[in-house]
């Protein structure tokens, strides 16, 4: 089928065949119509706009391969529903031993349906591995075999990604001693400037922007201090060439306040956005630390109220604003909010909503109240080798979402050609969030 074929209503056929045999157009019969749709989903490249990843020049910040896969926090918080030994225990365990552990209870004691388990055996089985013989050592010495900068392309040939939006923050020591040996960009993998420390910790990121020699008092949100905080995030935009600022918040944020976030964005933040004329993002509903025993997998969700969303997109209007919110109960008011306001961006299913039945029921809502002007999925990745199972369970459902919807079309007497089909799901896929950045007049 090329790229002008039509996908015709049952009761069209004849005198389109007619048509098709006059212009040389293939004619898509409805019956094709999901096939079709399946194969130009599976083989459309994605932009990945919000991953944990890092390119390979990051070194040991890359994670990658089966041990890694297995000790991802989400996996790590589903073992410790079968652990009995304290937790200080499990993290005194080499990453190995946490591996074990969790392959022994997860994969072998249980049968691994949660989404992150099958995820990995997804994983497995697309690079070729033999997943039927669980043998973890096997597993182990493939990977072992691998080049991590051979292996980056592999997986993202795999997973059909044309590139990589990394999570870079300043206030990471590890990633800032890279940044300073100056790291040869790959152009495969974008930035994105993360700064939660500067607005939910502002004492403490104060005392760092102090000691890389930004002039800022923490007492004092005053002209000084806010012009120090926007040559910061004007330095760090410059350094990373930064896609966009991004923040998570927790479910008590608001804006306006008297918390000294609200200053910061307003003063430093959004004149910052908008004089580099790059995006705002936030995701909202995160709760920290619920379990800290947990570690990095003890984070929460809690309903948020989006009445700061309301305020920044109408009190600015010229500045964008990506957002992806955590509460499910979140997901509709958003994407309303969103149809009132053209300088809003909705993106990916976060974290735990990144599970297929929250990923069905929020795709259909966002593309039957916002069409296609919507970033439909970003990984999350931390581990490498997650995009191939991250993208390819949310293909699935982004195909019969869409094959749906176009079969409804049909049945109305609409005529769909491949090329439309082809431009609808890279929109979906980091055309339409191309758009949402570079549009002028915002
Ligand atoms: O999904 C995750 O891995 C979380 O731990 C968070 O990193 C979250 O995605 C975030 O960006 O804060
Ligand atoms: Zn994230």
């Amino acid at each position: 089928m090329g790229f002008g074929s039509r996908v015709l209503a049952g009761n069209e056929s004849t005198a389109f065949l007619w048509f098709a045999h006059m212009t040389a157009t293939t004619l898509i019969p409805l019956p094709d119509l999901d096939a079709l749709v399946h194969r130009i989903v599976a083989e459309t490249e994605v932009d990945d706009i919000h991953t944990h990843l890092y390119q390979p020049a990051f070194g040991p910040l890359l994670l990658w391969g089966i041990d890694d896969l297995l000790v991802y926090h989400y996996l790590v918080a589903e073992v410790f529903r079968h652990l009995t030994i304290p937790h200080e225990t499990f993290w005194s365990l080499t990453k190995q031993g946490q591996a074990n552990l969790i392959w022994h209870h997860l994969f072998l004691e249980n049968s691994p349906i949660s989404e992150s388990c099958r995820g990995v055996l997804t994983v497995l089985n697309r690079l070729g591995l033999d997943v039927k013989s669980r043998d973890l050592s096997a597993l182990r010495s493939w990977f072992s075999a691998q080049n991590p900068a051979e292996y980056v392309t592999r997986c993202m040939q795999v997973a059909r990604v044309r590139s990589i939006c990394m999570t870079n923050s300043p206030f990471d020591q590890e990633e800032r001693m890279i940044w300073d040996s100056n790291p040869v960009r790959d152009p495969r993998f974008k930035s994105g400037l993360r700064i939660d420390p500067l607005l939910l910790s502002w004492e403490t990121a104060c005392k760092e922007l102090a000691g890389w020699g930004y002039r800022v008092r923490s007492t004092e949100l005053n002209e000084q201090t806010l012009s120090e905080v926007r040559r910061f995030l004007a330095d760090w935009t410059r350094r990373i060439q930064a896609a966009y600022v991004m923040v998570s918040l927790p479910p008590e944020f608001r804006f306006p306040s008297d918390h000294d976030s609200s200053a910061l964005i307003e003063r430093a933040v959004l004149p910052h956005c908008k004089e580099f004329g790059i995006p705002f993002a936030v995701m909202p509903g995160v709760r920290r630390a619920v379990n800290p025993l947990l570690r990095l997998a003890g984070d929460g969700v809690s309903a948020c109220d989006l009445t700061f969303l309301r305020n920044l997109c109408s009190g600015w209007p010229d500045v964008r604003f990506l957002i992806t919110a955590l509460p499910r109960e979140s997901q509709h008011e958003l994407v309303v909010l969103a149809r009132k306001f053209r300088n809003l961006h909705v993106f990916g299913c976060w974290w735990f909503t990144n599970i297929p039945c929250l990923i069905d029921e929020m795709t259909r809502l966002r593309i039957e109240l916002l069409g296609t002007s919507f970033t439909f999925q970003h990984s999350d990745a931390r581990v490498l080798d997650q995009i191939i199972y991250k993208w390819e369970h949310s293909r699935v459902i982004l195909a019969r979402v869409l094959s749906e919807k176009y079969r409804g079309l049909v049945l109305n007497g609409w005529q769909l050609t491949e090329a439309e089909v082809r431009r609808d799901v890279v929109n979906l896929n980091g055309g339409s969030f191309s758009k949402f950045c570079s549009q002028p007049g915002l």
